[in-house]
């Protein structure tokens, strides 16, 4: 090849080597929530409700986060100061914030050890042991249809060595308080996903963590609800990140349970605590069922551990390597697509228009080879829902409605066939596991078409 020639050729690659970069850089997403959702997942932060009104913090609270967990204000010291009188007030004020933010909400947390009221931490026996169910049932329904997921009990095993149960008063009205508090809470919210939540259970060969997955997995034997499990993953030099990290994930994803990371902070600075926040991140986006991060606070001036530097932002809000390690992650990973469990919280449609009806699909069981789905209609007596499903996934039955098919197959319209103002089905998943049914529109006897109800169409939704 004459020089010119090959001078010319590397002009021409070099150029377009140049463009693909470009092109690359452009659409990576450039805030935390946006990449995870990109990926099917969320990406959260602990909120403290005192610091809302500070602007930098409200700032990056609406830019990077699409999930919200409350700090303190949804605990039980917070939420039922004296028995059964109740106080939302605090906790409103952060799920209200998120909510008009576009960001989800994980509730945190109905039954601990910890942050009781003192007139719960005086009781025992049967009275403790209602008094908990009571508090579930209340704050469970109160939330009912705004909660993502709920820490339904937090921390309830020992540390070290012996794999046993926590000792608590809780622990003290029988071992199968954990049950009943999972129990309970699906009564009182069924579309919130119920989730065990605990620290030191991110080293795979621990013993805590060993005890909690086989809790899981005699749950998941007995049909006891219980959809996630949260790691809350708070490193720092004694307790640094395992090296089988992405083992626990997957372990206990296999079970059937979703994995979130639900307090992630990460003590030191520079470039070994952004690896680190890399190495974390990474390892959830290699585990189909790991759905979601949240880190403990925002900058390391709101953190409970501020002297330790563990989280994204420095003091000023400025984004440290840590931020960009992380986004960094996020925006390279992702080669699985979260596989879900049932519940994703009830979605709403608009219900604005005379003649329309609202349509909310709620999640319902979630076998190995199909899943259950149900659609409440309101506004209307007599009604028409349109619901999407993505191929190859089929709908192979339904109830309580009259179906109708487009040629595609994939088009399904419900009319009211007298049974109600609900209806269900089951969808084969054929391979795909992720994609949702989507709900067009929902039409009542008075006529007048919705326009499209907004159903996330994988699973988990990640707005
Ligand atoms: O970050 C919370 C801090 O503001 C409270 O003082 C503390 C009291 O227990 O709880 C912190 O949050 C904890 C969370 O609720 C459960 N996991 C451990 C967290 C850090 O202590």
């Amino acid at each position: 090849m004459r020089p010119q020639f090959l001078l010319g050729l590397i002009v021409v690659l070099l150029a377009a080597a140049t463009a693909v970069a470009v092109t690359t850089a452009a659409q990576a997403a450039t805030t935390l929530g946006a990449s995870a959702a990109e990926k099917g997942r969320y990406f959260g932060t602990a909120v403290a409700g005192g610091r809302l009104g500070d602007s930098t913090y409200a700032t990056l609270l609406a830019r990077e986060f699409n999930m919200c967990t409350a700090e303190n204000e949804m605990k039980w010291d917070a939420t039922e100061p004296s028995q059964n009188s109740f106080n939302y007030a605090s906790a409103d004020a952060i799920v209200n914030r998120c909510t008009q933010n576009g960001a989800r909400i994980r509730g945190h947390a109905l039954a601990w050890h910890s942050q009781q009221p003192g007139w719960a931490q005086n009781m025992s026996g049967t009275a403790l042991r209602n008094a908990m169910v009571n508090h579930i049932t209340k704050v469970a329904t109160y939330y009912r249809g705004k909660i993502h997921s709920w820490d339904v009990v937090n921390e309830a095993f020992a540390d070290g060595t012996s794999g046993a149960r926590r000792d608590s008063n809780l622990q003290r009205t029988g071992n199968d308080w954990i049950e009943v508090a999972f129990r309970t809470a699906r009564a009182a919210d069924p579309g919130a996903k119920l989730c065990y939540n605990d620290y030191n259970t991110d080293n795979w060969t621990d013993a805590k963590t060993q005890a909690v997955y086989r809790m899981v997995q005699d749950f998941k034997n007995r049909g006891v609800p219980i959809d996630c499990v949260g790691l809350q993953s708070h490193f720092n030099s004694q307790s640094p990140v395992p090296g089988n990290y992405q083992t626990t994930l997957s372990s206990f994803a296999a079970l059937g349970v979703d994995v979130q990371i639900t307090e992630l902070d990460i003590e030191g600075s520079g470039t070994a605590q952004a690896n680190n926040y890399r190495s974390v991140v990474t390892a959830c986006l290699n585990v189909a069922r790991c759905t979601g991060i949240t880190v403990w606070g925002i900058r390391d001036t709101d953190s409970w551990r501020a002297s330790g530097t563990p989280l994204l932002f420095d003091g000023s809000g400025n984004k440290k390597a840590a931020y960009n390690s992380t986004l960094d992650a996020l925006n390279a990973g992702g080669t699985t697509t979260p596989t879900t469990g049932p519940t994703t919280g009830p979605t709403t449609g608009p219900t604005s228009g005379s003649g329309t009806c609202t349509a909310t699909l709620t999640p319902g069981t979630v076998w190995g080879d199909r899943y259950n789905s149900s659609v409440t209609v309101s506004g209307a007596s007599t009604w028409t829902v349109v619901v999407v499903i993505t191929a190859p996934q089929k709908v192979s039955s339904t109830w309580s409605g009259t179906p109708t098919w487009d040629s595609s197959g994939n088009v399904m319209t419900v009319q009211s066939n007298g049974s109600g103002n609900s209806f269900g089905f089951t969808t084969m998943f054929n391979g795909n596991t992720s994609a949702r049914p989507q709900i067009r529109s929902c039409t009542g006897a008075g006529g007048g078409t919705t326009s499209p109800t907004v159903v996330p169409t994988t699973a988990p939704p990640s707005g």
